[in-house]
């Protein structure tokens, strides 16, 4: 028992409303470490992101009507695609401390400004809501 620490996943999230009902890609959504909202203007919705490193989960938000991608600069293997207002998909990728490029690869929209900065800091010593290993031998 320790009563101190407060239990990530509980679904009571009053917040964040956002459209109810996207599906996402097999990772929890409401409670990503780092969100990126897509704007039909062609651009996220920041021109830099702070997150932490180690195991986190992306969510990508559809603020507009338009297909549109996210891509990590140097990340193989991570893309989430969102097509259409409201739709959100979410992932797990493992990103170490560094400052990376994030990007939409839908034809001209990188070039028009789809592109912005996360700055990712050390992972934390011990990742918040997460139960420390038992290390019982
Ligand atoms: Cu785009």
């Amino acid at each position: 028992m320790d009563p101190l620490v407060p239990t990530a996943g509980s679904d009571a999230f009053p917040l964040a409303a956002c459209g109810g009902g996207g599906s996402t890609g097999g990772a929890d959504a409401a409670n990503a470490d780092l969100k990126v909202h897509a704007l039909d203007a062609l651009k996220f919705d920041k021109p830099e992101y702070t997150t932490h490193g180690g195991d986190i989960v992306i969510a990508y938000i559809d603020d507009g009507s338009l297909q549109h991608d996210l891509l990590i600069d140097g990340v193989n293997g991570f893309k989430l695609t969102v097509n259409g207002q409201g739709q959100t998909k979410a992932s797990k990728v493992t990103l170490a401390a560094g400052t990376y490029t994030i990007y939409c690869d839908i034809p001209t929209h990188r070039e028009a400004g789809m592109e912005s900065k996360v700055i990712v800091t050390e992972p934390p010593p011990s990742s918040a809501g997460a139960p420390a290993p038992a290390s019982g031998n």
